[in-house]
């Protein structure tokens, strides 16, 4: 079990997950008076998603965290419109949200080559308008990552969230018989015969409090809302965190897992789920397996064993149940196959809806009605 002397000694590692920079827009430039030019406008900040750059390589390449846009150029004798200051363009990682520094989103960045102006320059002064050049907008913005992946992977520490990743996918995630090997989200792809790739997110072991920023859970649980899906992973023989704490079966622990998401943010029990049991090579897994089920079945009369605030109010119904082994492979490809056949049904019914909305508004649209009307009438 856990050594906390040695959690403590544990360095968080090197990944940033959060940055706050100011962004200055250049400041207009000067309207010539005695021929009645106008100022070039001043260059505006703009956030541009890219793959290349992590929010580490932005602190460590600009340790000052300043991004201004140029001044626009003063009107002159030969040119009565000063030039337009040049834009300033910082490239920040997929998956950023924007927030100034009140909390209030200004935009997320979700695909390479989005953009978002941050920081607007200031518009050339004009003396013929009696227009004085402005200074650009300047502010503090808070930039937070968030993991974008098919799968997230929830679950106590040392479950085999991580064990079962490098099973999964390509990943060399950590792995270890402590808890919290897992510091930093890390993502594997699952790549298919037909191409398709499904990325999943390993993060870091929840515990129970993690909403009230308990162990490390909280600080990732923000990861969780981006993924599509979520593959909760329990040990089949259950989970102590220490000889300090109560031991969890592995039903209670499910409930524990889903209070916490709960807790933290109950939309992100609406997300589809699945469960994989691990560890089902030890010693008398399948019978803890099959009472597992049991308990799944008929949940409110196993629930008892539980105090009623550590109970959710809500039940997931997962998708899919499947028995897997990370350490000797077994289920493995099953869970795969489950993987692609949830993201696959999610698409068709997205696919579905979006139909089912185009037909409504058709038939609601003055257009739709009145076609319908006068083709009936005879
Ligand atoms: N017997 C057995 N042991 C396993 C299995 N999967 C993982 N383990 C062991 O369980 C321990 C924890 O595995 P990890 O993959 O690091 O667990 P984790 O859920 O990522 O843990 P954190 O990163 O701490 O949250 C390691 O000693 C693994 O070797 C399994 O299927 N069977
Ligand atoms: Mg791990």
């Amino acid at each position: 079990m856990v050594c906390c002397s040695r959690l403590l000694l544990r360095k968080y590692g090197n990944f940033i997950d959060n940055l706050r920079v100011f962004v200055k827009g250049g400041a207009g430039g000067m309207g010539l008076p005695r021929l009645g030019g106008q100022g070039g406008k001043g260059g505006d900040v703009w956030m541009v998603a890219s793959k290349e750059v992590n929010l580490k390589t932005i602190k460590d390449k600009f340790p000052h965290k300043r991004f201004s846009g140029a001044a626009g150029g003063n009107s002159s004798v030969r040119s009565l419109k000063g030039m337009s200051g040049a834009a300033c363009e910082i490239e920040v990682p997929v998956g950023i949200a924007i927030t100034n520094d009140n909390g209030v989103k200004i935009g997320e960045l979700d695909k390479a080559g989005d953009r978002l102006l941050v920081a607007r320059g200031g518009h050339g002064g004009s003396f013929r308008s009696n227009f004085e050049p402005s200074k650009g907008q300047n502010k503090m913005v808070r930039l937070d990552l968030k993991l974008i992946a098919d799968f997230g992977l929830v679950g106590f520490p040392n479950a085999g969230k991580s064990s079962l990743l490098s099973k999964l996918s390509h990943a060399k995630p950590q792995i270890a018989d402590y808890a919290f090997t897992t510091v930093k989200p890390e993502l594997g792809k699952i790549r298919y015969p037909d191409f398709k790739q499904l990325s999943v997110a390993d993060l870091p072991g929840l515990i129970e409090g993690a909403h009230e920023n308990k162990g490390m859970g909280h600080k990732f649980l923000k990861h969780v809302e981006r993924t599509k899906q979520l593959l909760f992973v329990v040990d089949v023989h259950g989970f102590q965190l220490s000889n300090k704490t109560f031991y969890r079966t592995v039903f209670e622990t499910i409930q524990l897992l889903t209070l916490e998401l709960e807790l933290y943010k109950k939309e992100l029990l609406s997300k589809p789920a699945l469960l994989a049991v691990n560890k089902m090579d030890l010693p008398d897994a399948d019978n803890k397996f099959q009472a597992l089920l049991d308990q799944l079945a008929d949940p409110q009369k196993h629930l008892q064993s539980l105090s009623s605030d550590l109970i959710p109010s809500h039940q997931i119904e997962f998708r899919h149940i499947l028995p897997v082994s990370a350490h000797m492979g077994t289920g493995v490809s099953q869970l795969i196959a489950c993987l692609r056949t949830s993201i696959d049904e999610e698409a068709e019914l997205e696919i579905q809806d979006a139909a089912q909305k185009k037909l409504e508004s058709l038939q609601t649209s003055p257009f739709g009605t009145k076609k319908n009307t006068s083709s009936l009438s005879p």
